[in-house]
């Protein structure tokens, strides 16, 4: 009868087809009021002799029944398992979305574009503190206290005399304490003014300062040097003007203007409805200031000069408003 109950557990077993069903047999033939265990309450009523003999066929009956569910058991988790893998697999071949490069800033690209044309004309490339002297910024370049050109640049003071550059000719001067004559140099920087920002002003600016001192330099030489910057920033030709233009430190000195290249000419925002935008002071150098650098102006002249960096971006960009430049709105910088 055992031999039996065994057998066609095994049978049932094998025919299970979900964990419940396996459990509902376990129950009913192994656990404690199940059909094995009311055999052995039964047993306590035979002859010592035959209940050991059934002892012995019950308690191998139970391992093998014990195993066997063990087994099925086994088979039902890996089944299982196997079918959460399933659903949860990921595809390590599909190729990955990119990474999303990022890219030089408009006015860093024009910059390096500048530095490589000036290095090729043997200029050398100086860097220059934004955090200046009042004597860099202002008194060396022929600016002392009482002179009205101060008021051209407002200035933001800072503690101990010293301020925040509010151009890059500071760089001229550094530059001419630090080389012997002839020299050629740009000084591409970082500038500040206490402006009220518009369409064309902004408070924190691009400038790109550049300086050669030789012997018998000219009005001439500048303009050549200018027309080459211009017609390699902007490969094509654009309209320039010269006009004479202040500043202590040249003599004489001029305002290179361009023709608005936003609206053409016929005015808009940008160049204050007047057609041409500023974009690069210049001149020969005041002999003052070569003086006060330690050149002697008897043997040596030189023309210097001082591009607006960040209204040049705009002019080659055709960007009608230079809060856009430092505006660090990702929808206008991937364009560049
Ligand atoms: C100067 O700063 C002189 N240091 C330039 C110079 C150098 C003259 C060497 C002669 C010899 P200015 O203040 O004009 O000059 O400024 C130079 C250029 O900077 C302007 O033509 C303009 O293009 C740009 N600029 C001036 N102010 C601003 C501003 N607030 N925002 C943007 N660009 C400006």
């Amino acid at each position: 009868m055992l031999s039996e109950l065994e057998a066609s557990t095994l049978a049932r077993v094998e025919k299970t087809q979900t964990q419940d069903e396996l459990e509902a047999i376990r129950v009913e033939v192994l656990g404690r009021k199940g059909t094995l265990a009311g055999i052995s309450r039964e047993m306590g009523k035979l002859p010592p002799t035959e209940r050991a003999d059934l002892g012995k066929q019950l308690n191998a009956a139970k391992q093998t029944l014990e195993a066997a569910l063990e087994a099925r058991k086994a088979e039902f988790e890996s089944v299982a398992l196997a079918k959460r893998l399933d659903g949860e697999w990921v595809d390590l071949t599909i190729p990955s979305p990119g990474v999303r490069l990022g890219s030089l800033h408009p006015i860093t690209q024009i910059q390096m574009e500048i530095e490589d044309l000036f290095r090729s004309l043997g200029f050398a490339v100086l860097d220059g503190p934004e955090v200046e002297t009042e004597y860099h910024n202002f008194d060396a370049l022929n600016i002392p206290a009482d002179h009205p050109a101060r008021d051209m640049q407002d200035t933001f003071w800072l503690e101990g005399g010293n301020l925040l550059r509010t151009h890059t000719s500071p760089v001229q001067v550094r530059g001419m304490e630090r080389f012997e004559p002839p020299l050629r140099m740009i000084a591409p920087g970082r500038v500040f003014r206490n402006e009220t920002v518009d369409a064309s002003h902004e408070h924190t600016f691009y400038q790109l300062e550049g300086m050669m001192i030789d012997r018998h330099v000219s009005v001439g030489n500048l303009i050549y040097f200018m027309k080459t910057l211009l017609t390699a920033i902007f490969h094509k030709e654009v309209t320039v003007r010269l006009r004479p233009g202040y500043f202590p430190f040249v003599e004489p000195g001029f305002e290179l203007d361009i023709r608005c290249l936003i609206c053409g000419g016929t005015g808009c925002a940008v160049c204050k409805q007047s057609g041409w935008v500023e974009l690069l002071p210049c001149g020969l150098v005041n002999p003052k200031v070569l003086r006060m650098s330690g050149i002697d102006p008897e043997k040596w002249n030189g023309f210097a000069f001082g591009l607006g960096l960040t209204r040049l971006v705009m002019m080659r960009y055709g960007i009608d408003d230079i809060r856009w430049l430092q505006s660090g709105d990702l929808r206008f910088l991937r364009q560049f």
